[in-house]
């Protein structure tokens, strides 16, 4: 599964300012990430991509928008999942038609589910469809906390080929490296990135890669290559930047830099604000600062 691994941007979407999708934005997204980011893989539909907020349409016509513009420029992963396991299967068929090279689905959450019920879901996402399926795991949002062991039984289902880790928690990531030395590990948190290569993952999926990506790369490609004192040389820069960023409104402020990168990538679906004023003046700061 070499085409998984490396450097995914957690690809935001435009939106109109009546929540409608910006077309034209969004492929000013995609183009951007591709070519001036230079990432390897583009993961769509995620946290990022304000996929929780889309009806099943709009999902479906941000998977065939951004097929379209990426073609088979880089490797293109649907994030599927969500709290109806019904739409998540129909979208797993969708994107595989549309060329997807994998699907990736959240754990299912809002209700409290028992581990049994969620192997369930994976089963029925991975059995319906002839794709490969990456797990996303993202406790901070979802309330689900999976054990190595629980993942262990995730990965012997067919089709499931490792797991989106959006987590601090290096004790689990390091046992879980260590117990599924085969399976795909791709790191969510992009402020340890170097902790997480350290740790062996095979990659990385990130939002702030849609402004940060070209600092990205040096880091994975220098902690790969155990240079640890320029990775965290650069990994020290980077967290000014993404400090800056959450400090500000995750979402909205990368919003506000891509516009000044030149992208049109327009506002956030409600109920999700977009920047304020004031939070597009300091988006200006950050990326005077930082970026240009
Ligand atoms: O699905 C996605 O959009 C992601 O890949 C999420 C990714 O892990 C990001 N997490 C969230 C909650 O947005 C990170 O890239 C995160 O934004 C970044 O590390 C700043 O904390």
């Amino acid at each position: 599964h070499d085409d998984l691994k490396g450097l995914h941007t957690a690809l935001m979407i435009s939106v109109n300012k009546d929540g409608s999708l910006n077309e034209e934005g969004t492929r000013q997204i995609v183009r951007h990430n591709i070519d001036r980011m230079k990432v390897d893989g583009l993961y769509v539909g995620g946290s990022t991509g304000e996929n929780f907020l889309l009806d099943t349409d709009m999902k479906k016509r941000v998977f065939e928008v951004v097929k379209d513009e990426a073609g088979s420029e880089v490797t293109l992963i649907g994030q599927i999942g969500g709290t109806n396991v019904y739409e998540a299967i129909d979208l797993a068929h969708f994107v595989t038609d549309l060329g997807y090279d994998a699907i990736s689905a959240v754990t299912p959450f809002y209700y409290k589910y028992n581990f049994e019920e969620i192997r369930d879901y994976y089963k029925m996402i991975a059995q319906a469809v002839d794709n490969r399926l990456l797990i996303y795991s993202i406790p901070d949002l979802t309330g689900v906390e999976i054990s190595v062991e629980n993942f262990k039984a995730l990965f012997e289902i067919d089709n499931i080929v490792g797991v989106k880790f959006t987590a601090a928690d290096f004790f689990l990531l390091e046992r879980l490296r260590k117990a599924c030395p085969d399976e795909l590990i791709l790191s969510g948190f992009d402020e340890m990135l170097l902790p997480a290569v350290v740790n062996g993952v095979d990659g990385a999926i990130g939002s702030t890669y849609n402004v940060n990506g070209v600092k990205a790369r040096e880091i994975f490609d220098l902690a790969r290559q155990n240079k640890i004192d320029q990775a965290l040389e650069v990994q020290h820069q980077t967290n000014d930047l993404i400090e800056a960023i959450l400090d500000n409104g995750l979402y909205p402020t990368i919003k506000e830099i891509l516009k000044l990168m030149g992208v049109d990538a327009g506002y956030n679906r409600r109920p999700m604000a977009s920047a304020s004023d004031s939070q597009i003046a300091q988006a200006k700061a950050i990326y005077d600062q930082y970026l240009s």
